[in-house]
């Protein structure tokens, strides 16, 4: 499948719906192809670093093919003078990129290929810090940041947004039903809140954001990035500040944890329960942050079993207002974040709750195929077919022994 979708250049994340380089998603694809074809995963990491503009951000999107049928495209997102060759969006995503090269180094280590990519990681991580870091949390600018894209999380920070200036094309529903998509209100926002960091050529005042949120969820993908990144310099020999950065960010998402609610809460978010923040244990925070996922996941009002019994954690919990098994990120399962899971919980020695949902993500993908994400009730595939980063984690889920 992974080959299936492969360009040469790069990896579609779906065929159809997705005619771009996308970055978490490329991190995904390299930890899957790291088991059949170590080669084509450091091209991968390559490829997504080509997209890197000046400042050091590595960009959500890299249109490797400009004429794509992907809105908002190239055109859309305009061009700066940061931006590199090849067209991007302006805004990042998670930052799984460090993690994925680690994963990749400790199978197949590399020297030459870690000499090449640790100082743009390293430079992607500073950039972070200076942009987007406060109180030890980072921002997001656009909820296509969070890669959770209508999450609930966002929706008092959206309904804040002013209209559209640019025009709302939903190329987006060509493929995938609607009800399986964010509605045309989450589109507008969407688009005005790009219209606003465009006009600032992506760099404007913290003041003059359209949209600010503190996200845990990216916060504790870029906390365990860094300390990935910190052992990877110090193995080749290479300075970083990265350990201080991780720290940092460890720092903030303990202030983070709510307890009485048992997930990490954003700055300036909805409190809803999600996925979102239910994973940030991947960056190791003091608090009783396991203890409370397990519990979560056995819960059928929660994040538990609440239908077919492969077929959860949902997105969002089952028992919120906010719920919704089919649509995007409102609800459905997420294999992606499924996996942040497992790794995450395997990594505070949690073998037997980590092995119940590995055991699920690989029957539902067994039975129903390489899906975008699934139906929370029924396991029905949904969004995107043929999927890369179901593909990939898959491969790694498989190789776990
Ligand atoms: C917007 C590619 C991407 C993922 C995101 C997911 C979705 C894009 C879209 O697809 O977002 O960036 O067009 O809906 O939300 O996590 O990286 O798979």
């Amino acid at each position: 499948m992974l080959r299936g979708n492969d360009t040469g250049t790069y990896i579609r994340p779906g065929p159809r719906q997705y005619p771009g380089q996308w970055n978490w998603d490329a991190a995904f694809n390299a930890i899957g192809l790291m088991h059949v074809d170590p080669a084509r995963a450091r091209h991968e990491i390559r490829s997504l670093l080509s997209g890197q503009w000046a400042d050091g951000m590595v960009p959500h999107i890299v249109f490797h093919d400009r004429d794509v049928a992907y809105y908002p495209g190239p055109a859309v997102w305009g061009s700066t003078p940061q931006m590199p060759e090849v067209p991007t969006s302006g805004i990042t995503q998670p930052p799984l990129l460090a993690t994925a090269v680690a994963l990749l180094h400790s199978l197949h280590p590399d020297p030459v290929f870690l000499d090449e990519v640790l100082e743009p990681i390293d430079r992607w991580h500073r950039w972070f810090h200076r942009e987007r870091v406060n109180s030890g949390v980072a921002h997001i600018v656009h909820p296509w940041e969070s890669g959770m894209d209508n999450s609930p999380r966002f929706d008092g920070a959206l309904a804040a947004v002013g209209p559209s200036p640019i025009p709302v094309e939903r190329r987006d529903r060509v493929h995938v039903s609607s009800d399986q998509r964010p509605t045309d209100a989450d589109y507008a926002a969407y688009l005005s809140i790009l219209a606003g960091l465009r006009a600032d050529g992506y760099r404007g005042a913290v003041a003059r954001r359209p949209f600010d949120v503190g996200d845990v969820f990216l916060t504790a993908i870029l906390c365990k990035a860094e300390a990935d990144l910190a052992r990877l310099c110090a193995a080749a020999g290479k300075p970083t500040d990265a350990g201080r950065r991780s720290e940092v960010l460890r720092k903030g998402l303990a202030t983070a944890w709510d307890d009485a609610c048992g997930i990490f809460i954003d700055v300036g978010g909805d409190v809803v329960p999600t996925t979102g923040g239910l994973v940030p244990g991947w960056g190791r925070p003091p608090c009783a942050w396991a203890d409370r996922l397990r519990a979560a996941l056995d819960d059928p009002a929660a994040f538990g079993p609440g239908g077919r019994a492969d077929a959860y954690p949902p997105s969002v919990a089952r028992s919120s207002d906010r719920f919704d098994p089919r649509r995007y990120w409102r609800g459905p399962v997420w294999i992606n974040t499924n996996w942040l899971m497992v790794r995450a919980l395997q990594a505070v020695g949690d073998g037997g709750v980590a092995a119940r949902l590995r055991e699920a993500m690989l029957r539902l993908v067994a039975e129903e195929g390489f899906w975008e994400y699934y139906d929370s009730t029924n396991g029905e595939g949904l969004g995107s077919g043929t999927f890369s980063w179901t593909a990939a984690v898959t491969i790694d889920l498989l190789h776990d022994s």
